[in-house]
């Protein structure tokens, strides 16, 4: 028997990924950037065993049907296929939140999975291959392989597509991203689905890879010049960028509910009222506001009049995976 254990840390794109241009090896069509956060992990552990005939997810503590098995087994064929390896696995995933906040993260669940393999058949891999293997699984879980931020670059190959850490002098280590929970249900469209169909059908599509390289360029230069406000604001506008999209996409779709737009406008009143902040959303309709760690909390207690306490979760800047002896 062969078995491994990893976490890691979801990771939230300032600059997003939004849409691929090879669907089976997940090459994006732009790269991104990401802050890798401690407050929503994933732990997983894999063991290969001789005694099963097929493989078997639990997910925390309860077996997964088919379909959820399925995603899983693809990535250990994956695995197999390279390992010459004919054994199945049983999959043991633990995603921490702090609430039932339906925020469970494909990027820290199939991270933590490559990581998982990657140790339980002792493949002795880079930081770099195994953010090139955990794309495999899922794109976001690529940049989840490092803390603080995160650039995935796009490449042009399996060989050239991964993400590596942008140096920040620790910067990242002065901010929170404070989550604004409007729903918890589960989302109509995948970002999978979501971003096939933009690709495939949305005239805006080409006015977003247009713009993302130099919002890229520009987030990268906020880093390095420690300018939190010239960060918040290419996070927002990209954000806003890549939601545009898919107004234009056939059939039409959003990820944004009318609590979502509440948000966002009590954002820009909070800046307007002298409160440095900048609100991101990815495929759902829960917010995610980017803020100096000294100005959090009077983000709260100014979004404390709109929204219960457990609506508002906050998390600071997190690790790179971990392997779990
Ligand atoms: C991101 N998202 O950069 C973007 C922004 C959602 C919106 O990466 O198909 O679960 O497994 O590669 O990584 C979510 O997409 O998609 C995502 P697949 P993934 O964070």
């Amino acid at each position: 028997m062969y078995a491994g254990k990893a976490r890691a840390y979801t990771n939230i794109a300032l600059i997003k990924y939004w849409g691929k241009k090879d669907e089976r090896l997940i090459l994006p069509m732009n790269s991104s950037l990401s802050l890798t956060l401690d407050a929503f992990y994933t732990e997983t552990s894999v063991s290969f065993d001789e005694t099963l005939t097929e493989d078997v997810f639990f997910l925390d503590g309860k077996k997964q049907d088919l379909k959820q098995t399925a995603k899983i087994s693809k990535f250990l064929d994956l695995i197999r296929q390279k390992q010459q390896l004919t054994l199945f696995a049983k999959v043991d995933s633990q995603n921490f939140v702090p609430t039932a906040a339906g925020l469970a993260s494909s990027a820290s669940g199939l991270a933590a999975l490559a990581g998982a393999c990657s140790e339980a058949l002792n493949l002795q891999l880079t930081e770099t291959e195994l953010s090139r293997l955990a794309r495999l699984g899922s794109g976001s879980a690529c940049r989840s392989i490092f803390g603080g931020f995160a650039e995935w670059q796009k490449g042009d190959s399996d060989q050239t597509s991964f993400a590596h850490v942008i140096p920040s002098d620790k910067w990242e280590d002065d901010l929170a991203m404070l989550f604004v929970l409007v729903d918890d249900g589960i989302k109509d469209i995948s970002s999978r689905d979501g971003m096939k169909r933009t690709v495939e059908t949305s005239s805006f599509y080409p006015g977003w890879l247009e713009n993302v390289e130099t919002d890229l360029a520009t987030a990268k230069q906020a880093i390095t010049e420690k300018d939190f406000n010239k960060l918040g604001e290419v996070t927002e506008a990209n954000g806003l960028r890549m939601h545009g999209t898919t107004l234009a996409a056939v059939p039409p779709f959003t990820y944004w509910s009318p609590e979502s737009l509440n948000v966002m406008q009590l954002v820009r009143l909070a800046r307007k009222e002298g409160l440095p902040c900048y609100f991101t959303m990815d495929a759902g309709p829960n917010v995610k506001i980017l803020v100096e760690k000294k100005n959090l909390s009077a983000l709260k207690e100014f979004l404390g009049k709109h929204f219960a306490e457990h609506q508002l979760i906050a998390a600071y800047a997190g690790p790179g995976i971990e392997m779990i002896p």
